[in-house]
């Protein structure tokens, strides 16, 4: 399996080839024996949304390795069915990141949600991109899945997390997951969250030690306000066992991202339960379901964008966040709907093709901070979803230079974790591996305009099989083919 990477990692020439090796490099690099670290330095265990990106990239290298990197995520799930957003890897010190698992104390609940004891994770989750990364994992190389019994092994585990969302998490009762703390919609600290946040009491200064200012520059990070009422929610959520019908909920909002994917990841898990003989319609239905009440209640059409709903208050969350455009990516989304995002992903506010990939917060709001963390930077895995919702309505022009620019971004700043919107320099850490994983899943998605932008990665004439003797195109399909999970081909 390394050796495959390692292949990949190996000299070849042209663009591709020089994109395929340094992300091999990244993810070689970031592997930490049973999974991929985000980071080795700011972000040192296996964190649950980036896993799933990670095993979307890491299927045209490795896919044995990328099935590994959801099977172990799934080991550390709990008997209620979340996937808790970090497992811990215990050989790494106590303080090099916080929360750590001695705050989290997940082994040491009442056991009521389920926590697992052999394993210390967190409480909380992160949106659902699990299902879906396992059937692109199978669909890399569906005769090695068959073979590991992948799909049969994870299936369970994919069900039970997506039923835990869909009654522990329908806080509001409209057929929703709700998010609990702004770390669960992996957007940390978006301004969509801002006047949520602050009914939150802050946890007292001097009562938590922050590592991720050992790594990051304070500018770029979340404030310490922030963080104070971070901390307090995630510890009233621990003191309630996490129990989600307990916990007096401070914060409790629906997202549009977080939804968008758990309705495309039960799209892949209707395809992944057709071939391990389970009910495929039960999860087509739920689909369906979760899409009526996202239209109902998160699309606003006088904006051109799905806005997050405030359980608190039971108001939607006004402005314009890279997680309303995310709905792009849902099967079966109406016409006019998708039409309208993309117009607003185009205009002003988010400035697709004006500015560098796709600002995560309003470029035109007063709350738009191009360097700090989720408040206006452009992100790759938010790009990644963009694109593959502009391909599946046929936005291929846009989608394809969208894709060029992605995969010029993550060599140009050596994979970093995020880009000021504008001037497309690297922010955050480098290296960064959902950002080297979506530019290898991008460089190798077809059906888009890509191809006759003239963009050197593609006239550069290196074949992509390049020292890559993992990744043969026969068995690594095109967006044609990973477009089942909406059901439009066959399951293989
Ligand atoms: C960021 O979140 C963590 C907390 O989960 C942090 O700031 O320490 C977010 O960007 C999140 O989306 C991401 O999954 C995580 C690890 O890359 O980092």
């Amino acid at each position: 399996m390394t050796a495959v990477l390692e292949a990949a990692a190996a000299p070849g020439t042209g663009r591709r080839a020089h994109l395929r090796r340094a992300a091999a490099h990244v993810l070689l690099g970031n592997w930490a024996g049973t999974a991929t670290v985000p980071s080795r330095a700011l972000y040192p265990h296996q964190w649950s949304w980036d896993s799933a990106f990670v095993a979307i990239g890491l299927r045209h290298l490795a896919p044995r390795r990328a099935q590994r990197e959801l099977e172990t995520l799934l080991g550390a799930q709990w008997g209620d069915g979340r996937i808790p957003h970090i497992v811990f890897n215990p050989s790494v010190p106590l303080g090099a990141y916080f929360p750590s698992p001695d705050f989290w104390r997940s082994s040491g609940t009442d056991r009521a949600a389920g926590a697992p004891s052999t394993v210390e994770t967190s409480g909380i989750v992160q949106p659902p991109v699990h299902a879906l990364a396992a059937w692109l994992v199978h669909l890399a190389d569906p005769a090695e899945s068959r073979r590991r019994g992948f799909l049969p092994r994870v299936y369970p585990g994919l069900a039970a997390w997506h039923r835990y969302l869909a009654s522990s998490r329908d806080l509001g009762g409209g057929g929703l997951a709700a998010v609990v703390h702004p770390w669960e919609p992996g957007l940390d600290n978006s301004p969509s969250w801002d006047a949520s946040l602050a009914r939150v009491e802050p946890a007292p200064r001097g009562s938590f030690r922050r590592a991720d200012l050992d790594h990051g520059s304070p500018a770029d990070r979340p404030t310490d306000l922030d963080y104070a009422r971070y901390v307090r929610l995630a510890a009233t959520y621990r003191d309630h066992a996490y129990d989600d019908a307990r916990t007096p909920h401070a914060f409790a909002v629906e997202d549009p991202c977080f939804n968008a994917l758990l309705i495309a990841s039960e799209h892949a898990l209707a395809a992944i339960a057709r071939v391990v003989g389970a009910d495929e319609e039960a999860h087509r239905r739920r689909a369906a379901a979760a899409t009526r009440a996202l239209l109902d209640r998160l699309w606003d059409p006088a904006a051109g964008v799905f806005l997050p709903r405030d359980l608190v208050t039971d108001e939607p969350v006004a402005g314009y966040g890279v997680s309303g455009l995310v709905p792009l990516i849902v099967p079966g989304l109406p016409e006019d709907v998708a039409a309208a995002l993309t117009r607003t992903a185009l205009g002003p506010r988010f400035g697709l093709g004006r500015v560098h990939l796709v600002p995560s917060y309003d470029l035109t709001s007063r709350e738009f901070d191009g360097n700090r963390y989720w408040r206006g930077p452009s992100w790759f895995n938010m790009a990644w979803l963009v694109h593959r919702g502009l391909v599946r309505h046929g936005e291929t022009a846009t989608a394809g230079r969208l894709r060029a620019q992605a995969l010029d971004a993550a060599v140009r700043t050596g994979f970093a974790e995020y880009l000021e919107p504008y001037t497309g320099e690297g922010r955050g850490v480098r290296r960064f591996s959902w950002t080297a994983a979506l530019a290898l899943d991008l460089l190798q998605s077809s059906g888009d305009a890509y191809e006759s932008s003239g963009d050197a990665y593609e006239s550069s004439g290196d074949a992509y099989e390049d020292g890559a003797p993992g990744g043969t195109p026969g068995n690594v399909p095109g967006s044609a083919s990973e477009g089942v999970p909406g059901g439009e081909g066959p399951a293989r």
